[in-house]
């Protein structure tokens, strides 16, 4: 059977899954969206990215049309449809179809997209050997023309930073804000160990408050190890002694060098493996 896609309550065949060429979702970006896991049939954090993505909705003045425990038991019946227990889950909702104009009063009907699928990670192996990172030029959006904490579906800032990643050859890029300060990579947290502390910077550096992160936050708390929310700088990644990405896809991913320069020993850290071994049991639990 062919993957089956909610859209508005309604479930359709991967083929027959369509949304209007008018939807400003597409037009102009004119939407929110949240990426999930699933581990054994269980979605992880399931209650938080509810929040955020209705915060996100009202960020941007956007009336979702169902309610929060509508939308849960929506993205638990699309999993249960599909058979899939380990999966990623992409909830969308666009402004809906209008007419050709930014004007958003000119919409109608929003639209409630969630698709479960299987999940590509990252290659096995950089779990293992750790990730080469570069610093971007593009800056992260400045908080003042579209709040990274809004996960919205202009992403268009991410991806320009992504693809200079990839012209250098790395699959992650390290984003600064507009004072620049270290932000966030372009779909992940960022962290980093200094002298035994855990230091990731703070929601107000222009970060999408992720999931994992928060996680993360918690696990060190409960493992004893000193945790901080702090503004960081390169010079702070450069000298650290171990650093880290955090993200729903990714889950916990070693970094060992950026910009050509070897983080620590430019090997994945004690700490590190530490806090990768222990979301592995947090996700399961
Ligand atoms: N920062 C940004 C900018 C993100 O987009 C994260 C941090 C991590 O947040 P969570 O809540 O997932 O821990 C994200 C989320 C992709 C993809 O296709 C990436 C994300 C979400 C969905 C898809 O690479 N990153």
């Amino acid at each position: 059977m062919s993957l089956q896609i909610y859209i508005n309550g309604t479930f359709y065949d991967k083929e027959n899954a369509k949304i209007s060429v008018y939807d400003h979702g597409l037009l102009y970006g004119d939407g929110i969206f949240e990426g999930m896991r699933s581990y054994s049939g269980k979605v992880f954090r399931l209650s938080e990215h509810m929040d955020r993505l209705y915060e996100s909705a009202r960020a941007i003045c956007l009336q979702i049309p169902i309610s929060k425990e509508q939308m849960e038991a929506d993205v638990i019946e699309t999993l249960r449809r599909n058979n899939l227990s380990d999966a990623y889950i992409r909830l969308v909702v666009t402004r809906g179809a209008g007419s050709l104009g930014l004007d958003p009063n000119r919409t109608s009907n929003p639209q409630v997209i969630i698709i479960a699928d299987h999940i590509a990670l990252y290659p096995a192996e950089y779990y293992e050997t750790g990730l080469k990172i570069i610093t971007a030029s593009t800056i992260r959006n400045h908080p003042a023309a579209l709040s990274p904490r809004v996960k919205s579906l202009n992403y268009l800032n991410n991806i320009m930073a992504k693809i200079e990643g990839q012209q250098a050859g790395c699959v992650e890029a390290l984003m600064l804000n507009h004072k620049g300060e270290v932000a966030e990579c372009t779909g992940d947290n960022i962290f980093i160990i200094k002298r035994e502390q855990l230091l990731t910077p703070p929601k107000d550096a222009g970060i999408l408050e992720g999931i994992t992160r928060n996680a993360v936050l918690g696990l060190a708390r409960s493992l004893g190890i000193p945790a901080q929310e702090i503004t960081l700088t390169r010079h702070d990644l450069l000298v650290a002694d171990e650093c880290f990405l955090t993200g729903s896809a990714a889950e916990v991913i070693p970094v060992i060098s950026i910009d050509g320069r070897p983080i620590g020993d430019g090997k994945v850290g004690p700490i590190t493996k530490k806090l990768m071994t222990e979301f592995k049991a947090l996700v399961h639990r």
